[in-house]
């Protein structure tokens, strides 16, 4: 009678610590779905954005085809580029036409980005090889 009893408490604690274990999964799988609906994306840190519409003239009017169109870095710093617009862009250093190949990212492509640092002092015209109007500069102090 008593090893009737205590066979009976062992398979009672069992299943017990089964459907324990089968909840807490159960709770666990739900969370973590609640976690994979949150949309992940590659984060780049942009300091200069080329901004969408810019492969057609007018940008330039406000100055706006980089933005900003004028960036001061400390020396030894880096600048990231992200290109936010649909079509291809260039961070090419220089004015269109002159290029003074001292750096050239070649086609960015819709949300690639172009990280350069900048080692010595200066102001570093740069334009886009496939748009005239757009140009801009980085000035290292
Ligand atoms: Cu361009």
């Amino acid at each position: 009678m008593i090893k009737k009893i205590i066979t009976l408490a062992i398979i009672l604690g069992i299943s017990i610590s089964i459907i324990g274990l089968s909840l807490s999964n159960y709770n666990f799988e739900e969370t973590n779905s609640e976690e994979t609906t949150v949309k992940v994306e590659e984060i780049i840190k942009a300091d200069v954005i080329i901004p969408i519409k810019v492969s057609r003239p007018g940008c330039d009017i406000e100055d706006i085809c980089y933005i900003p169109s004028s960036i001061v870095v400390e020396k030894g710093k880096s600048v990231t580029w992200v290109n936010e617009d649909s079509s291809f862009h260039s961070v090419t250093s220089g004015f269109y036409g002159e290029p003074t190949e001292l750096f050239d990212s070649g086609y960015l492509d819709p949300y690639q980005s172009y990280t350069l640092s900048f080692d010595d002092f200066g102001t570093y015209d740069y334009f886009c090889t496939l748009h005239p109007w757009m140009k801009a500069q980085v000035i290292v102090e």
